[in-house]
């Protein structure tokens, strides 16, 4: 393996943080690169969390070549977090061009206004205005701050049909829009706090799940058709009501689907936390179940599968979090991703800190902890340092890039081997389109870690 600098942009501005979507202007060009950034830190709406800007919110689009296209700096209404201003890449009006959609508050001085905030429709091409339309965050506005200013967004296809879905609540009531390519309302629903059923996720996958010509959006562990918002699959083992960190979709080597569930809320006494449903939504193994609660126990906040040499067996790993001291991660589990069987896998760097990434496009993961890259024995292959933005195939290059931020020297960076060959096995992964489709949602939510960047 031989990692370099594939690419490198300079956003011309100290970096608090960085978010980047793909996109193409016209089918017969190269993609470009569009980065939603700030010198602020990422502020979520978690009253424990939050905090002031520092920075406003901005948006620039940057050819392959790393030339600026155009910059849009936003009010002091923007708040520049990942909840509060979503954005993404998407042909909803299927004219061959992505267009960008933005949550976008106009108003200059009230970073709370509900009714000043919009969804905004942005030409690619100079970041000028297409369209605005009202975006409902009154929907959620009486609720904690916390779970009120939770906005999201996603996009995909009803039989060839795109469609855009706008979003609001994750923890408690829960609101989605769904729209044509000529904006007008496809369907919208309303799934309520106290109804049964799991709540949303971080990170929402979409895709064709069960093929059926129509995708399914990953609300939670809740698959929901995009063309008519009925659900199609509810995972429920039981009595679970709460919001699960991962939801990972992953194919097994035999060719059958599964998804990868590590839940975070709404803990009970006999709950289990780390559940793998097949395709139908029917429990194929659970773990770690829970034997006292209390505030946020048996949060299990970080979770993904990874494929291991020789024979491409999947690995699924959960991390525990410490309740109150958040983010501190307290046990950390493994298991066979097919059958639960707990797993030894001896890597030198604590894996928790780990995130999967194929390099060399050979099928198997190698690894990013805290600035450095990792072959699959664990041996330093590079080191980038840098923030961790996104781990996945950008540009077309063969096998996974890591893209990284680098908060002193205003730049952002691809690095990528540039001796990978993608196999068979990659290309496998990559081919229903999944993946390249999920490079322009990472505006939004939190699509770009492994939740998403594994998957498949
Ligand atoms: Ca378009
Ligand atoms: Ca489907
Ligand atoms: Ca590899």
């Amino acid at each position: 393996m031989n990692v370099k600098i594939l690419k490198e942009f300079d956003l011309g501005m100290k970096l608090g943080q960085v978010k980047s979507v793909q996109l193409h202007i016209s089918k017969d060009e190269p993609e470009y690169i569009l980065f939603g950034y700030s010198e602020s830190d990422n502020i979520d709406p978690w009253e424990e969390s939050l905090h002031f800007p520092t920075g406003r919110m901005n948006l620039a689009l940057y050819g392959e070549q790393g030339q600026r296209i155009w910059r849009r700096e936003f009010g002091i209404g923007v708040i520049p977090g990942t909840w509060f201003s979503p954005f993404l890449a998407f042909d909803l009006d299927n004219d061959g061009m992505d267009e960008i959609y933005f949550v976008h508050n106009t108003d200059d001085k009230r970073p709370f206004s509900v009714l000043s905030t919009v969804l905004e429709k942005i030409d690619p091409r100079d970041g000028s205005t297409m369209g605005t339309w009202p975006f409902p965050v009154k929907n959620t506005v009486m609720e904690p701050l916390t779970h009120s200013y939770r906005q999201n967004m996603t996009a995909g296809y009803a039989n060839g049909q795109p469609v855009l879905i706008t979003a609001q609540g994750t923890y408690g009531d829960m609101f989605l829009q769904a729209y044509n390519s000529d904006m007008s309302l496809r369907w919208e629903r309303v799934i309520g706090a106290d109804e049964p059923g799991p709540r949303s996720s971080h990170a929402i996958s979409v895709f064709d799940f069960n093929e059926d010509g129509v995708d399914e959006v990953f609300w939670g562990e809740r698959l929901i058709s995009i063309d008519d918002g009925h659900d199609v699959v509810v995972c429920t083992d039981g009595e679970f009501r709460g919001h699960s960190d991962t939801v990972l979709p992953f194919r097994a080597p035999d060719g059958n689907m599964y998804i990868y569930t590590c839940r975070e809320d709404k803990d009970f006494v006999g709950c289990w936390r780390v559940v793998t449903y097949d395709a139908q939504g029917n429990v194929v193994w659970r773990a770690v179940q829970s034997e006292v609660t209390g505030y946020n126990t048996n949060h299990m906040h970080i979770g993904w599968v990874m494929t291991t040499k020789p024979d491409y067996r999947k690995i699924a790993l959960a991390v525990k979090i410490e309740p109150i001291a958040m983010h501190i991660p307290s046990e950390t589990y493994l298991f066979d991703a097919l059958t639960g069987e707990p797993v030894e896998y001896d890597f030198p760097i604590p894996l928790h800190k780990c995130v999967p990434v194929d390099l060399n496009g050979d099928g198997f993961h190698e690894f990013f902890a805290e600035g450095v890259l990792y072959d699959t024995d664990g041996k330093v292959l590079c080191r980038p340092g840098g923030t961790k933005m996104n781990l996945t195939k950008l540009f077309g290059y063969p096998g996974e890039q890591l893209i990284c931020y680098y908060p002193g020297e205003t730049k952002v960076r691809i690095w990528g081997d540039v001796d990978a060959v993608d196999s068979d096995y990659m290309k496998k992964r990559y081919e229903n389109g999944y993946l390249k489709h999920m490079t322009q949602l990472t505006g939004s939510g939190y699509n770009s870690n492994p939740t998403v960047t594994c998957a498949m």
